[in-house]
């Protein structure tokens, strides 16, 4: 529309342009030709009435040269006539004279010049031609005549010219606006939508709406869209048809059609929900407008993909600047922004809430509970109060959303929502929820020093299903629970009974969507390298959100180890670090940052020449494409989480590395070590470990990278995203 508006305008104005020049030319030329008639006509009557008027004056006879005067101004309707002495004065004339009795200059310049001249006066009364004309006695010039014509005519035709042409021109724009409006609107506008709406919903997969416009005109390109999204719709149905004879193969990868086919089949096409903290889409304010970004994280990776491919609601704390300003009245927006194929769905929370719910409960104490990274957890009752009322508020924003739907499938995500599966199960006893622990589960010890620990694990309970990465996890958790909470635990069937209800524990450790061939292939650009002035021979990786858990400091110390114990690296060897900002209200997070900084700029004093640094530290958030292209040009990607669920970074690296080279520097203490057995496994704790292993790495023959990389990726691409979520929601689905 807002084209079509343009278009128009564009044509109003140009041909209000033609008008305007147009007018201006007619109007110049009418008044040319007006005043030299109105000349020409004075001077022939200013000639001849000085013949008339001069044997009088020459007489003296001023009473006959008034007569005169009076005969010829009313005989031929002359504005007025004055007769004027050689030294200027007035001698003569009729009444209301436009010109001064003195003369002025004109009669004088007149009666110097001895020829003829005139000029305009305007008044308030209106506008008169004055001609003046020198009067003879003897050949000498003894006075002058002057005569005056009404010549207020001339400005009035200008203005009706003005008048009739604006008048015209209007008419003539406002038809041309109406007709190019509509023939923009009615030809252009409605072919291309409802091209550009067969091309959308072709590529929604609903293939009903035609391409063919109206217009013979866009015949050729209609018919083209056409073939276009016939041959798409035949490649879905190919896709379709062969991931649902592929669904009973267990062997055969699984792919986002897979899922797609699998979640028909299995759920019937009922709806999913996913409930999350963290939303995958920020809208934030800048200067020229709003922008999105997908925040750094594992959880929004993952369930990111399945989203994409199932659809359904995401439900999620809106946290962006700019988030309100984007969705619509029920605070809903399609995503991905560039291709929707799901909606988000926010949650409003106030700086409070947040701070106590989010920075308290969650950051400050159920995260460091989680994970052995020796941070104490701070356990203040005001966070809790926060933590309780804003799952309460996410329970309510969720069951609105399921009001009209039966038995709805719910996932919800992570340890900042514990206490959401009771909340819903309670309004909701016919809803399927599940909750994802998206983080390690401490031993039953670790986990009693919780002062809130029964009603946490009262709320976890809600769920029908509760998955963790690991085994491991799930054997923390059944301890804890037959620890703290009268319930008959079901060691065959993994479950807990508590009352008639049961809880079904499993592992399902999570994944990445394994990248498609296109994206995999593509060659790696050296850009990057050489915009952060990176020369040196070998690169090492490390991708993560700024966390104490992630083991960054004992990173480096193991990269100060390595430059010790082997000089040759020096000044061959970067460390890149890619570290995202994260969570940076708390004061823990604050310091740790702090802290890496410190550490890097210190080994890089220690070490570090005029042209190279042995760390390189990027403190931002880097996009996917980005990422993969650093993970194609590393030699090592180096994790050294001292604790982590699982760590995608680990899958991600060897998912990129299509060229099955590259090493992975593995720590022994994240999830990601059972899943990957080609890695080189690390205690991050000791600096020397990861020394040795680093120089494993670098001198590692290329045959030996192949070996390892080749089995990273098949148990990647075998039990990759698409697989993990089929199999969370078959176990779901199951409980019936
Ligand atoms: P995280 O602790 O966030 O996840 P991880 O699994 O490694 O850790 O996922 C991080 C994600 O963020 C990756 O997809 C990575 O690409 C991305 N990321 C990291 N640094 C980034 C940067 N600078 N710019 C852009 N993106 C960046 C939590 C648990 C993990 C668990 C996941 C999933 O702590 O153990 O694997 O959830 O369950």
């Amino acid at each position: 529309m807002r084209q079509v508006i343009l278009i128009t305008g564009g044509v109003v104005l140009v041909v209000g342009l033609i008008v305007g020049l147009f007018s201006l030319n007619q109007a110049s030329q009418e008044q040319i030709e007006l005043t030299s008639r109105l000349q020409s006509r004075s001077q022939v009557l200013a000639d001849s009435l000085a013949e008339s008027i001069e044997p009088a004056y020459n007489t003296r006879a001023t009473s006959t040269v008034q007569r005169i005067i009076d005969r010829f101004v009313s005989s031929e309707r002359l504005a007025g006539l004055s007769v004027f002495d050689s030294s200027g004065a007035m001698v003569a004339g009729s009444a209301n004279v436009p010109i001064s009795k003195d003369g002025g200059e004109l009669v004088t310049t007149v009666m110097d010049s001895d020829e003829s001249g005139g000029s305009f006066v305007r008044r308030s009364d209106g506008t008169y031609y004055v001609h003046v004309t020198p009067l003879h006695e003897d050949g000498r010039v003894i006075g002058a005549l002057a005569v005056a014509q009404d010549a207020t005519y001339i400005d009035e035709s200008i203005s009706d010219i003005w008048r009739n042409n604006l008048l015209r021109g209007f008419s003539q724009i406002l038809i041309f606006a109406i007709a190019i409006f509509i023939l923009v609107r009615l030809v252009f506008y409605r072919a291309i939508t409802r091209m550009v709406a067969s091309l959308q919903a072709a590529r929604r997969g609903n293939f009903g709406i035609d391409a063919e416009p109206s217009s013979s005109f866009f015949e050729p390109l209609a018919g083209e869209i056409s073939k276009v999204a016939r041959s798409l719709h035949q490649a879905r149905h190919a896709a379709s048809e062969e991931a649902r004879m592929r669904l009973e193969k267990i062997d055969s990868p699984w792919t986002a059609e897979r899922l797609k086919e699998f979640i028909r089949m299995y759920l019937k096409d009922r709806p999913i929900f996913v409930v999350s903290n963290r939303e995958p889409y920020v809208h934030t304010k800048t200067k020229n407008g709003t922008k999105w970004s997908v925040p750094a994280g594992g959880a929004v990776t993952a369930l990111e993909s399945v989203m994409e491919a199932c659809g359904g609601t995401w439900i999620a704390h809106g946290s962006g600047d700019a988030d309100k300003s984007v969705v619509d009245a029920d605070d809903k927006i399609a995503v991905p922004p560039e291709e929707p194929k799901y909606t988000l769905k926010r949650v409003w929370l106030t700086p409070k809430e947040v701070r106590g719910y989010y920075s308290g409960l969650s950051s400050e104490a159920l995260w460091p509970l989680c994970h052995m990274a020796h941070v104490r957890p701070l356990f203040r009752a005001e966070d809790w109060r926060e933590y309780r009322k804003v799952n309460g508020l996410f329970a309510k924003t969720v069951l609105d959303e399921i009001r009209n739907v039966e038995r709805p499938i719910i996932l919800v995500q992570d340890y900042h929502l514990a206490l959401l599966p009771a909340l819903i199960k309670k309004s909701r006893p016919d809803a399927q929820v599940s909750l994802f622990w998206h983080i390690p589960w401490p031993s039953a010890e670790q986990f009693s020093i919780c002062p809130w620990r029964k009603e946490i694990l009262q709320g976890m309970l809600g769920a029908d299903l509760i998955g963790f990465h690991t085994q491991q996890y799930c054997n923390n958790f059944i301890d804890t629970v037959g620890k703290e909470i009268e319930s008959r635990i079901d060691y065959e069937q993994y479950s807990i009974y508590r009352n008639e209800y049961r809880t079904l524990i499993r592992p399902f450790p999570i994944s990445i969507a394994f990248p498609g061939s296109a994206e995999a292939h593509k060659e790696p650009s050296r850009k990057v390298l050489e915009d952060l002035g990176i020369t040196s021979r070998h690169l090492v990786l490390g991708v993560d959100r700024l966390d104490y858990t992630k083991g960054i400091l004992e990173r480096f110390k193991g990269i100060e180890f390595l430059l010790d114990a082997h000089p040759e690296y020096r000044g061959n060897l970067t460390m890149l670090q890619i570290a995202a900002p994260t969570r940076e209200s708390v004061e823990k997070y604050r310091e740790y940052a702090a802290q890496v900084t410190g550490e890097a700029e210190r080994i890089n004093k220690k070490f570090g020449a005029k042209d190279w640094k042995p760390i390189m530290l990027e403190k931002r958030n880097h996009s996917h494409d980005e990422l993969i292209n650093l993970y194609q040009l590393a030699d090592v990607c180096l994790v050294t989480s001292l604790h982590d669920g699982m760590n995608l970074v680990a899958k991600e690296f060897a998912a990129a590395r299509s060229d099955e080279s590259g090493v992975l520097v593995l720590s022994q203490f994240a999830g990601a070590s059972r899943d990957l057995k080609g890695a080189i496994l690390i205690n991050p704790y000791s600096a020397e470990e990861t020394s040795s292993a680093l120089h494993a790495a670098l001198i590692m023959p290329k045959a030996e990278q192949h070996r390892r990389m080749k089995t990273m990726r098949a148990s990647v691409r075998d039990y990759n995203i698409y697989r993990w979520s089929a199999e969370l929601i078959k176990a779901l689905a199951l409980i019936g």
